[in-house]
């Protein structure tokens, strides 16, 4: 198999309204990243997820876009975004850039003159239809919506300031070709490719994921703009199966480097449910079955993983699956070595490597998240209450992964001079930063750090098989070996003691969060006990 510079990297997700403030506006922007770079360095990850900091009227915080090739003003300008290009690089850090084509603005100029001008070119770009059906919103709602001047609706998976692009349009295809090498030209590391399964859609036949036309426009756009280059290309897609991302991923295929499969997230609601029907706890043996499943399936070559427990649409893990507690920094560390020592490309996300957790959202006046408020809308409308409202977003919202990233113990975190930042600061700031993670050598970051540079050594992670082992309900533990090798990953899900049968004499602890020797001697692990080490063969 081919290797390629991202089977040993870790990316890390900025969210960039979020990260760090330059200009005191309350809102962060692309110098507030210049500004953090050497962190990131410090942190050791090879490329940077930056989630849009394009021209937008920032109805779903910049993946609605007006201009592809323009810096929305709040965010910087070109040359802010030159800037950090070139500084990146010059720190051995790619820039990956979010590509949201299912949909553009509707203060995009196509979109404007499809509406103004029913005869264009445009028109087609989107998707328009005489009589709407029941599709309806990711955020709520019908997925149509009437314009007056034609007398036609127009389609929108998500916020109706979002039209949903027509991906049968030839024409409307070569423009974002164009516009992906106008980006590629600059000099970034790739595209996290956003909701890219929507793209083959047919609405009339309620076809919303894999279409059957999605995998021949990813070739094509494979063929003519990134193909020939040695980037990352990692497809947002929630409707996959193993099957379906090794068909993105097998590079015979040549479409992706690989996908974000959320088969593990579903775990976070009820089965079926909207996910503001919120599962209590994790279903452990579940959580294993689904990565077993992905592990083993995407055999070496013939696909890959993706590897992540947070992004900006998720709750923190730490709240949901992990301890806010006394296990807190315990709880992030055994997560994240569980996690990384899969085979996959792992991400990290803005905040996770200091164990950052969700908001504590007591009224609707403290959000911002388009989903969240128009969920709430609709769920007061139908007559449910408030706080029950309230609980589910506290618990699920996509604002929980949104408030700033925490710097110090400075006002506002660090992040911002002013008080009237975009979103409040977790309180918790004072104890969870930057700063404080830094100063203590057993915190949370130095795991990550490890991992990261793990990652980049060792050559048994990517090539090394996956077996999981059958333990205790609360215990995730697996192999990873090789012809030469074996690794034994073992983390207790729990904040109780659990049996396990250590049986193979350790050579070589590799990372861990607890006395290996103990967990050998009693055969029990403690709460959220989590390492890996090197095994003789049984
Ligand atoms: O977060 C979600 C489910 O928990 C969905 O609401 C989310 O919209 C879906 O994951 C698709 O996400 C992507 O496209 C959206 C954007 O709002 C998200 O931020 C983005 O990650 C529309 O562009
Ligand atoms: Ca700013």
């Amino acid at each position: 198999m081919k290797k390629h510079w991202w089977h040993s990297a870790t990316i890390y997700q900025i969210y960039p309204k979020s990260f760090m403030d330059s200009n005191g506006d309350g809102i962060g922007d692309l110098q507030g990243i210049i500004s953090k770079l050497d962190y990131l360095e410090k942190l050791g990850i090879t490329a940077i997820w930056l989630s849009p900091v394009y021209q937008s009227p920032m109805d779903d915080n910049g993946y609605d876009i007006s201009d592809y090739e323009a810096i929305a003003d709040i965010f910087g300008d070109m040359s802010d975004m030159e800037e950090l290009l070139n500084q990146a690089n010059q720190r051995g850090i790619k820039i990956i850039m979010d590509l949201v084509v299912n949909h553009t603005s509707d203060e995009h100029a196509w979109f404007i003159e499809a509406r103004d001008n029913a005869d264009s070119p445009e028109r087609d770009y989107y998707i328009w239809r005489d009589q709407p059906n029941d599709l309806v919103s990711t955020f709520s709602g019908s997925a149509w919506e009437y314009d007056d001047k034609s007398g036609q609706y127009y389609l929108h998976l998500f916020s109706k300031k979002q039209p949903d692009l027509n991906w049968e349009n030839e024409e409307l295809r070569h423009k974002i070709y164009d516009m992906m090498n106008f980006w590629i030209d600059k000099g970034i590391g790739g595209f996290r490719m956003d909701v890219i399964d929507l793209l083959g859609k047919l609405p009339d036949q309620k076809i919303r994921e894999n279409g059957p036309k999605l995998h021949d426009y990813l070739k094509e756009m494979n063929q003519a703009s990134f193909g020939k280059y040695d980037l990352l290309t990692v497809g947002e897609t929630w409707g996959a199966t193993p099957e379906i991302a090794k068909q993105y991923s097998n590079p015979d295929n040549q479409e992706l480097s690989m996908v974000f499969q959320f088969e593990h997230i579903g775990l976070q609601h009820k089965p079926d449910r909207p996910k503001w029907d919120y599962a209590e706890g994790l279903d452990v043996p579940a959580l294993k079955r689904i990565f077993n499943k992905w592990q083993t399936q995407l055999e070496l070559g013939q696909g890959w993983n993706s590897l992540f427990w947070n992004n900006h649409d998720l709750p923190r893990v730490l709240s949901i699956w992990g301890d806010t507690g006394i296990y807190r920094e315990k709880s992030a560390k055994a997560l994240a070595i569980l996690l990384h020592l899969m085979r996959g490309t792992p991400y990290i996300y803005q905040g996770e490597e200091i164990g950052m957790t969700n908001y504590p959202f007591e009224d609707l006046e403290q959000l911002e998240d388009i989903e969240s408020l128009n969920y709430a809308k609709e769920a007061l409308e139908d007559g449910k209450d408030l706080s029950q409202i309230m609980d589910s977003i506290r618990v699920i919202g996509r604002d929980n992964a949104r408030t700033p990233m925490q710097w110090s113990n400075a006002a506002q975190a660090g992040f911002s001079e002013t008080e009237k930042t975009w979103l409040p600061v977790n309180p918790n700031y004072q104890t969870i930063n930057v700063a404080a993670a830094l100063e203590d050598p057993d915190s949370i970051f130095y795991t990550y750090q490890a991992l990261v540079a793990l990652r980049k050594e060792a050559e048994w992670l990517v090539d090394a098989d996956f077996e999981l082992l059958d333990t205790e309900d609360k215990v995730f533990a697996y192999k990873r070996y090789t012809e030469a090798e074996t690794y034994l990953v073992v983390v207790n899900l729990s904040d109780q003691e659990q049996a396990i049968k250590l049986t193979c004499p350790v050579q070589e602890t590799i990372i861990s969060n607890t006395d290996i020797k103990q967990v050998v001697n009693t055969q029990t692990l403690k709460p959220w006990d989590g390492f890996c080490v090197k095994v003789a063969r049984p």
